[in-house]
């Protein structure tokens, strides 16, 4: 998992204990309380994650498979023969799938995620499709400088993939320190392609984060029921309420869940307390315009190359090259 955020996980994360331990209780003594949306993506909560993509007001993951299908052959001509394809903070690698299937022979498919048994697994499954394609999975925090696998170095470039609007999970000095990181790793002739979520009507982004099924709800309250199962937590759960909105200063989606009552919650030993209506904040969704992640990605030293949107322009697929010094 990214640092913050991450792409859909297909499995458990393995991250260490006593991380999520120290997190949780840094964040629940904050004010106002906060907690990381790394931490949704359990067992359970990646299956809700899976339901999500689903639903009928979630939009993203239709639109940017759309896109992908749609445009595959022209995103390839940005991937030279013989390039090294890493994908940051893979998940499950579908969407990356669908690239792959319009590549050019490559020199090694990179995906890197914190959570290596997961893209050891999709490795394996990989493979069989791809035969002859160099699939080396990384672990590794996507937010940190790490070393790629030797058959990537070697080759005369390197193309970033980082899909699933994973980058609207970051605060954007968060998501240009992340697209500076990227450049170092990728290095020279670089070509970066990211999936990001666009601004648009307010009802039809507070629409996707409070479907009429309720999964999105579940999904925020099921980082209650983890933090109860690994944590010895007492959350009661019919005393917490999911909210989302769209924060139109800060072009955001927030996620909160919001105390219903005032009371005591005991997490790891500690005793919290929360007044009537007092909220955590689980998770900020930011949404860009074309430009606004165009005036981000150049000010991390990345040129804007090109740009693909679904028809409603509810999503986008940009592609940039990294500027000759930065
Ligand atoms: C996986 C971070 C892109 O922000 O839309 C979906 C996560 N949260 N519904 C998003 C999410 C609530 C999703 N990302």
């Amino acid at each position: 998992m990214v640092a913050l955020a991450r792409s859909p996980r297909g499995q458990p994360n393995f991250e260490d204990a006593s991380a999520f331990r120290a997190d949780v209780l840094a964040g629940l003594r904050a004010a106002p309380k906060r907690l990381p949306p790394k931490y949704f993506y359990d067992g359970v909560g990646s299956l809700l994650f899976e339901r999500i993509t689903e639903l009928p007001e979630y939009y993203p993951t239709r639109c940017e498979m759309q896109i992908l299908r749609k445009h595959a052959p022209d995103i390839a001509k940005l991937v030279p023969q013989g390039a090294a394809l890493v994908e940051f903070g893979s998940g499950s690698s579908k969407k990356a799938r669908i690239l792959l299937r319009a590549l050019r022979p490559l020199a090694a498919y990179v995906p890197v995620d914190i959570c290596g048994e997961m893209i050891e697994q999709e490795a394996l499954e990989l493979r069989p499709d791809f035969r002859g394609l160099k699939v080396l999975p990384v672990t590794a925090d996507i937010t940190q400088n790490f070393p790629l696998p030797q058959p990537a170095r070697a080759a005369p470039v390197r193309v970033g993939f980082f899909p699933g609007s994973t980058i609207g999970n970051f605060e954007p000095h968060e998501a240009a320190a992340f697209l500076r990181n990227a450049g170092c790793i990728l290095g020279a002739g670089a070509t970066l392609i990211v999936g990001v979520d666009l601004i648009k009507p307010v009802e039809v982004l507070n629409a996707a984060y409070n479907d009429a099924a309720g999964i999105t709800a579940k999904f925020n309250l099921n980082l209650l029921v983890r933090i109860n199962r690994e944590l010895g937590g007492t959350f009661k759960l019919d005393t917490f309420e999911h909210h989302a909105f769209y924060n139109r200063e800060r072009h955001r989606i927030e996620m909160h869940l919001a105390s219903l009552k005032r009371q005591k919650v005991k997490v790891a030993g500690e005793t919290i307390d929360f007044r009537a209506g007092e909220t955590i904040h689980t998770e900020n969704s930011y949404k860009y315009s074309i430009e606004s992640l165009g005036a981000l990605a150049r000010g991390a030293g990345w040129q804007p190359a090109a740009v693909w949107t679904d028809e409603r322009q509810y999503f986008s697929i940009q592609a940039f090259t990294l500027a000759a010094q930065s």
